[in-house]
């Protein structure tokens, strides 16, 4: 541990719960801060949470690393995604006017969005890297709506904790705490470097969330949903639930 972060964690009193009574003791804390990471496979290790909560009161604040345009990839890698379905394949022929994103939940407005209803909100954009939690990364600039603000015209309300998103392509779907649901540089994204976003990118819609790892950042997305808790399966997966970088 760097002492920086010693430091930090010394003045939230998580390390020296941690030395004196063991890391039970800092996850009851976090837990205490609510900075618990919601149960993975029906429960957490005292590590795990620790992890999360250290790491959460560290970067609150913090802006994934942005990049020059003269820095962006000139190749950017798209993830082999599975052939197209016949879904998106109707939706693309129809340039994709039919595409829809529906945000629910808890929520007082419960809407739903075209992509021309997207597009016409306000857009911030970034140059941030996408990183595959294999090892290979790129960067390219993301433009889209901020997800704070889509949460902000549904009415988002108090005891939301999460925002889970689902794709249209089976099996894929992701979740992140309000923090990163709120952060300025979480993107719902429908363009890349300048233009409609690719489907090797995840076009016409993809959740972009420069912060954590690539696999947090789901392709194709069609439907978000506001909650207070996740599902067992909703957290447990393959990877790890919170991918902070
Ligand atoms: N719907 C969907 N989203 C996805 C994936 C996918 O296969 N399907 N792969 C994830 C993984 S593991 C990574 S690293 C990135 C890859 O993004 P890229 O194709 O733009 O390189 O997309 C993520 N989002
Ligand atoms: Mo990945």
């Amino acid at each position: 541990m760097n002492p920086l972060s010693r430091r930090k964690l010394i003045s939230t009193g998580l390390a020296t719960a941690a030395g004196a009574a063991g890391l039970a003791t800092a996850a009851r804390l976090a837990d205490h801060a609510g900075l618990m990471p919601p149960p993975q496979g029906g429960f957490y290790t005292p590590g795990d949470s620790l992890t999360y909560a250290a790491q959460r009161l560290l970067t609150r604040h913090t802006l994934a690393r942005e990049f020059r345009r003269d820095q962006i990839s000139p190749k950017p890698f798209p993830n082999p995604t599975s052939p197209k379905s016949d879904e998106y394949k109707r939706l693309e022929a129809g340039s994709f006017t039919d595409w829809r994103l529906t945000v629910e939940g808890l929520v007082e407005r419960p809407m739903t969005f075209s992509l021309a209803d997207l597009k016409s909100l306000p857009a911030r954009s970034n140059i941030t890297s996408l990183v595959c939690e294999e090892g290979w990364s790129y960067i390219a600039e993301w433009t889209g709506v901020p997800l704070s603000l889509v949460l902000e015209r549904v009415g988002a309300l108090p005891q939301a904790r999460y925002v889970a998103y689902y794709s249209i392509q089976q099996g894929w779907d992701g979740s992140i705490d309000m923090d990163d649901a709120l952060h300025p540089q979480t993107l719902i994204t429908h363009t890349f470097n300048g233009a409609d976003l690719p489907y090797g990118h995840g076009g016409p819609l993809r959740m972009r969330v420069p912060r954590q790892l690539g696999y947090k950042s789901v392709k194709f997305i069609n439907h978000i949903r506001v909650v207070d808790h996740l599902k067992p399966a909703e957290v447990a997966g393959d990877y790890s639930w919170y991918a902070g970088i």
